[in-house]
């Protein structure tokens, strides 16, 4: 039997930053159709930001193994929207994830397939445990970047279809100044 070698490394608490893992960068050109103002985020798209990178340590997809990531969500809004991240279901459906809050403020939105949408705060010290079968997005509700550790099955794999086409049945605004989750028009 080979047997893999175990990984222990330091996840720059301030940045986010793992060292030597694959980089994943998303910018605003890659959310098309995911906010619902589509001038504010035309307009926004001249300038094309980051909305979020993912630091990703990921192995062969079998069953039994681990991947772990961090997320640097970057604060922003397209209109009354936060900035977030795609969300998805696992190509696996019933895999479950853990996320851990390590620097700023925001939340995670989950549904199930069916619809129901659960909202649920974060900041540095929150564990989040996402169950089978929900699909999950974080937001950042706040003025800096939010950064967490996301734990799931090395192969639970994304599942972008129906969120990128309908998106959640909950959204997450900014209303007068105050942080408000409301029901997705579209939906
Ligand atoms: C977390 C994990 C990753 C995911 C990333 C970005 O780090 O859940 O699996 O890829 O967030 O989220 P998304 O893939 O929905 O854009
Ligand atoms: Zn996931």
């Amino acid at each position: 039997m080979e047997y893999k070698l175990p990984i222990g490394v330091n996840i720059d608490l301030e940045t986010g930053v793992i060292p030597g893992a694959k980089k994943l960068v998303r910018r605003l050109s890659n959310l098309k159709g995911y906010f619902q103002d589509e001038d504010a985020y035309n307009e926004l798209l001249k300038e094309d930001p980051v909305v979020y990178e993912v630091y990703a340590v990921e192995q062969e997809e079998k069953d039994g193994d681990l991947n772990f990531a961090t997320t640097v969500l970057y604060p922003g809004k397209v209109g009354k929207e936060f900035f977030f991240t795609k969300g998805h279901f696992h190509a696996k459906a019933d895999r479950a994830e853990i996320y851990y809050g390590i620097k700023g403020k925001g939340g995670m939105l989950l549904q199930t397939p069916e619809g129901k949408a659960e909202w649920i705060p974060m900041g540095p010290g929150t564990v989040v445990y996402v169950p089978p079968y929900w699909a999950h997005r974080t937001v950042n509700t706040s003025d800096e970047p939010f950064i967490f550790l996301a734990i799931y099955p090395a192969d639970a794999g994304h599942d972008y279809g129906s969120i990128a086409e309908k998106g959640f049945s909950k959204l997450v605004i900014e209303e007068n100044g105050e942080v408000k989750v409301i029901d997705n028009p579209r939906w």
